[in-house]
């Protein structure tokens, strides 16, 4: 298959870095993006194959704006879109939680989105070619006690994700949703703000999903003949199922 180049939001961490990974394998290009500008450098020194390095905070939109306009010529036609970058922040109930919380997780996992997404469709749309992969949730689609922000903005990325599918259809350019459920990464720690025994909870006696599995999918999903689209692709911990309604009885 002919070289990609493909831009990674969140690329310091979890599934993102485990991406590039992946990609830098087969010798893709790379545009690696995130806050952590050490940690950009260090993945860059790792991997065997053109890597371009961006510190860059999604809820940031002229400097997104700015970052894909500055792009260096051979990295300008970027084929992959990897919109990952994204967090959770606590699990309390919705009557508790910081209303600062609920304002970081929208202002990155929908707006930080948004902006990435139409300041990189311009060029796809232009090119007649590319693909929109997103880092849902199965979060989007069921609910949770204290999934009620974090949940619903993964809800807005599945829907969002169909709907640009609605608007791109006969141009060329794909556009995936791909939602895991239990999968350990630094996910926990930021969602429970640094303690790292608490985060590790979550996975004790499991089997999670790992960042190599979804890098994985997202690999598959990009590679896959481009005749097909995958729309939504969910995938679960083999541990991990659903559980009856809550019923609270008198
Ligand atoms: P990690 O916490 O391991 O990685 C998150 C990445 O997002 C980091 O690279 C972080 O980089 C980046 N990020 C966070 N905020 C910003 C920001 N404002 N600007 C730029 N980058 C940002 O989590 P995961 O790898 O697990 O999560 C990746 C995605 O997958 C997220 O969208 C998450 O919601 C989703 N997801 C996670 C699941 C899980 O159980 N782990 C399951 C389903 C979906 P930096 O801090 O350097 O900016
Ligand atoms: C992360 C999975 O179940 O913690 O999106 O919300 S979950």
């Amino acid at each position: 298959m002919s070289q990609l180049t493909v831009f990674i939001t969140g690329a310091t961490a979890g599934f993102g870095a485990a991406t590039a990974r992946r990609f830098a394998k087969d010798k893709h290009k790379l545009i690696l993006t995130g806050r952590r500008a050490e940690r950009l450098e260090a993945l860059k020194k790792e991997l065997d194959t053109d890597v371009h390095i961006i510190p860059l905070d999604v809820r940031d939109e002229k400097a997104v704006r700015a970052a894909v306009a500055a792009l260096p010529d051979n990295f300008k036609n970027v084929d992959v879109l990897v919109n990952n970058a994204g967090l959770a922040l606590g699990l309390e109930p919705a009557h508790q939680v910081a209303m600062s919380d609920w304002e970081t997780m929208i202002d990155t996992n929908i707006k930080g989105l948004l902006y990435c997404t139409q300041a990189l469709l311009t060029g796809m749309v232009e090119r007649g070619k590319g693909h929109v992969i997103n880092l849902g949730s199965v979060a989007g689609s069921y609910p949770y006690p204290g999934g009620n922000v974090y949940g619903a903005t993964k809800a807005f990325v599945k829907q969002f994700s169909l709907n640009l599918r609605a608007d791109l259809v006969g141009q060329n350019i794909r556009v995936t949703d791909v939602e895991p459920g239990l999968a350990e990464s630094e996910f926990s720690v930021v969602r429970f703000k640094g303690d790292a025994d608490k985060a590790k909870d979550v996975y004790k006696g499991t089997d999670p999903i790992t960042p190599d599995n979804v890098a994985e999918v997202i690999y598959f999903t990009a590679t896959f003949p481009a005749n097909v689209n995958i729309n939504r692709i969910e995938l679960m911990a083999a541990c991990q199922a659903f559980s009856p309604f809550n019923v609270v009885r008198k």
